[in-house]
């Protein structure tokens, strides 16, 4: 059986565990090849209130192009951290130019948390990535980037399936097929929405594990992006990815870890080694 390849397009932040610091040792333990197209090379993540940001932009293509030459094939695209507005369009021909029939495209709209933009996104960011989605095959916000894709007011609504649905309606309406709404805080419990593309839609829910650790999102999205493409079912994946989650940030807490750190992934990769 041949390996199969994810190409990851995510920025390069050497501290704070997030991106593709992340996504390639937790693609690798699920035994596909990861090959990283940086976005922005970072100290640390933005979470910060210090950090050093080189803007990838102008050598994206070049940089894509010599995997052209290579004549490299994907089984998966999977996009993360967009450092400029310029860059959607560079992931918009990236996937025109790699994506064959089977490829698997995993968007995570990375803009912000906790009802709070990231510091290096803006108004024009949040609106061009929405051209993303009538490319993807799955899509993973969490709330607060559902919401500002769906271009309505955050607020943490609970877990009400009723405003769910509607807020993954909209993304639907952008041309979304597979969404996975993450990180819905509800009382003790921590919730992730559903939406199939067969139309079938389910809350999943497990006790929230500890603090929010900065980085949780994209170690979801690399397990879900690893399982896409190795064919795992996307509900069966999605409670596999909130699971080692919760694991990790149960395990970061007890570490005395500090949220902004992000969560120590790294002592439960074993987990996902099957
Ligand atoms: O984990 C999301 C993320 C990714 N990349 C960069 C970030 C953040 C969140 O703060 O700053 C550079």
């Amino acid at each position: 059986m041949k390996q199969k390849m994810i190409a990851v397009i995510n920025d390069f932040s050497g501290f704070g565990r997030c991106s593709l610091m992340v996504s390639v040792p937790i693609i690798s333990a699920m035994k596909i090849q990861c090959c990283g197209l940086p976005t922005a090379i970072l100290s640390n993540h933005t979470g910060y209130p210090e950090f050093f940001f080189d803007d990838y932009t102008e050598k994206m293509r070049e940089y894509y192009m010599n995997w052209k030459k290579l004549g490299l094939h994907f089984d998966g695209i999977y996009t993360g951290f967009l450092g400029s507005v310029r860059q959607v369009a560079i992931v918009e021909d990236f996937i025109k130019e790699f994506a064959e029939k089977d490829t698997r495209i995993i968007v995570d709209p990375v803009m912000g948390d906790n009802g709070r933009r990231y510091a290096t996104i803006g108004d024009n960011l949040c609106r061009e990535i929405r051209k993303l989605l009538p490319l993807s095959s799955i899509i993973t916000p969490n709330l607060t980037e559902a919401c500002l894709l769906a271009g309505i007011e955050y607020r943490e609504p609970g877990a009400d399936v009723e405003e769910l649905r509607a807020i993954a309606r909209k993304l639907r309406h952008h041309g979304a097929s597979d969404i996975v709404i993450t990180g819905i805080n509800d009382g003790n419990d921590i919730c992730d929405f559903v939406w199939q593309e067969n139309g079938r839609c389910e809350l999943m829910r497990q006790p929230s594990s500890g603090k929010a650790h900065a980085g949780t999102g994209d170690v979801f999205a690399s397990i879900i992006a690893a399982d896409a493409v190795n064919g795992v079912s996307f509900p069966q994946s999605v409670r596999r990815a909130a699971g080692f989650v919760g694991k990790s940030i149960a395990l970061s807490d007890e570490l005395g870890i500090p949220p902004q750190d992000g969560v120590c992934f790294e002592e439960m990769l074993g987990e996902l080694v099957g």
